[in-house]
Formats: C-alpha cells, structure tokens, sequence
C-alpha cells in the first residue's frame, strides 16, 4: 500500500514542443499537468511509494495520462473515472499565459464522499494543495474531509498553497486557503505568491499565518528556502540558499521542491538536507521546458552550490 497520498486534479497538459506561440505553432505535446501528480512523480522516483489519488474522464486523454503517471512508478489504483466528465485541458503558451478548459472536468467532481474509498488508514502522510479549493464546491468541501481522514488515521499532511490567479480571486483564495493550511504539518509557499495573497513579505511573517502547522516551508525562487520549524519546544529557523540554474521554464519547479524536501522529511533528514534535496530538484525541472522531468534518479544529492 502506498505510503504517501498525493490527491487533486491532473490535467492533460498542451504546449508546442517548438516553444513558439499559440497562434502559429504547428506540433504538440501532451502529457500530464498537475501540481500533485508532478509531486507524485517526484515522490515515486525517489523511492517513496507513492499514489496520485484524482478522477480523470472516461475519455482516450485521461487513459494517456493514467498510463504516464503509472509509468513514472506512482500507484494509479484510486484514480477514478468518471464517465459523465471530461479529463481536464490546459494549454500552456511558453513565456506567456495558461490557459485551462477545465470547468465541470471529472476530478472538479470530486468531493467528501469520495474520502471514504481512499486508502487514508494506511497512508503515513497525505499531500494536497490549494489549486483544490477553487475547482468547485464540492472541491472546496473535499479538502477539509481530507484532512479529518488523516487526522483520524495518524497521518501527517502538507499543503502546498499554489495559488492559481486564472482560478480564483486573491481575496477568495487567501480567505480559503489560510485556514486550511494552519491545519497542515508542513505548509509549502512562494514568497512571492504569500505576499500577494496575504501581504507579507518575510518568512517569519509568512509563517506567522499559520501558528497551527508545525513546519512552515517559503520557497524564494532563486533566493533561499527557508523552514520554520515549529515541532520542538523552540523554534528553529533554517534557511538554505537556492543554487544557481540555467532556467529554461519554471512551471513545475515548485512541486518538484516539495517531491525532494517530503522525500527527505520523511526519511528523517535534517532541515538543511529537507531544503537543499528540495533545491536540487527544483533545480531540475527548471533545466526543462516540461512541468515534470524524470531522470533525477532515487539517489539525487541534497547538493548545495
Ligand atoms: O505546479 C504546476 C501546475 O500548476 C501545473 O502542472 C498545472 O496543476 C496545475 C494547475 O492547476 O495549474
């Protein structure tokens, strides 16, 4: 049985593989685009067994993008399919905006009830993230079900805040996400994106906002990561500075921070390993124009530069 649960949506991702615009580009491709899965992914290749738990449509796309993610090593076994919906689209125009066709997909019918058929009573931890929230009320409602059924099983739960501008209002999605991230014991967020949600620019203040998670993790994109780190009597503050990268196209990197510092958490490496095996991989999805790349290997270094 799978470790880790990694639960939400996965779309199937449209970019042209000549990086040129939208509106000229002649070939494609598709794989799977989902903040999740691509943690998942991460997770799997590192060792950790590791299940995507999502819907996807009863359609040839969702069939393309349930054999990609099984490919990479993840448990596919709870993903259901659900004949009345479509598999979700997202159109990627590099360097400029997404695009998504995603309204009413298959996984934006998740909700509570689904909670009951996921294997949470065995999972050591269950790893979710804020784009959930703003795929529909039903969505909304799955998260905080999520969390009691972890509660309840002994399992820990990260939560990656990804706020997604196309989807929701700053102001919904700060008022959301907030109390549901002060449930989780690791928060993962951007610097950048906690301040235009919640206008704080700092760690210390970024953590400040969730005094319920035991383990607050801001991501400064080429800056530093920095863990606040709340589990002992006093708290512990690490911070480790990015390494420097050749960025080809950072959509992605974000997941692939959190598949290296979970992949770490959870073998019980120190804070500065827990943020530095979380920069390496970052650091190799930014070498790609892909939102996942596989390749790092189970036996990545936590390199610092
Ligand atoms: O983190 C990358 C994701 O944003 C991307 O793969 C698509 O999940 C996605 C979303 O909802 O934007």
């Amino acid at each position: 049985l799978p470790e880790v649960l990694c639960i939400g949506e996965t779309m199937a991702m449209v970019t042209s593989t000549d990086a040129g615009p939208l509106v000229t580009a002649e070939t494609f491709s598709v794989s799977p685009g989902g903040a999740e899965s691509n943690l998942a992914q991460h997770l799997a290749e590192l060792g950790v067994r590791t299940a995507w738990v999502s819907a996807l449509g009863a359609d040839p796309l969702g069939d393309r993008l349930l054999a990609a993610i099984a490919a990479s090593g993840v448990d596919t076994r709870w993903v259901s399919r659900d004949p009345d919906a479509n598999t979700g689209v997202y159109v990627k125009d590099p360097g400029r905006k997404v695009y998504y066709y995603r309204k009413g997909s298959a996984a934006s019918r998740l909700s509570p009830e689904h909670v009951a058929g996921w294997p949470m009573a065995s999972a050591r931890w269950v790893h979710v993230s804020g784009i959930t929230p703003a795929l529909s009320p039903t969505c909304r409602a799955l998260l905080p079900a999520v969390v009691d059924a972890a509660r309840a099983a002994g399992a820990g739960v990260s939560l990656d805040v990804n706020y997604r501008p196309a989807l929701w209002s700053t102001a919904e999605a700060a008022a959301t996400i907030q109390p549901l991230a002060d449930r989780a014991d690791v928060v993962l967020v951007g610097r950048d994106e906690a301040e235009v949600l919640w206008g704080t620019p700092t760690a210390e203040e970024i953590a400040a906002l969730f005094p319920g998670a035991g383990r607050v993790v801001v991501k400064d994109g080429d800056v530093e990561a920095v863990e606040v780190d709340r589990t002992s009597a006093t708290e512990v503050i690490t911070r480790v500075p990015a390494r420097r990268v050749d960025v080809v196209e950072s959509v992605g990197a974000g997941d692939a921070f959190g598949g290296g510092y979970l992949a770490a958490l959870l073998r019980g490496d120190g804070a500065e390993d827990r943020l530095a095996l979380g920069h390496s991989l970052a650091a190799w999805v930014l070498g790609s124009p892909n939102d996942y790349r596989s390749g790092h290997g189970p036996t990545v270094r936590p390199e610092t530069r």
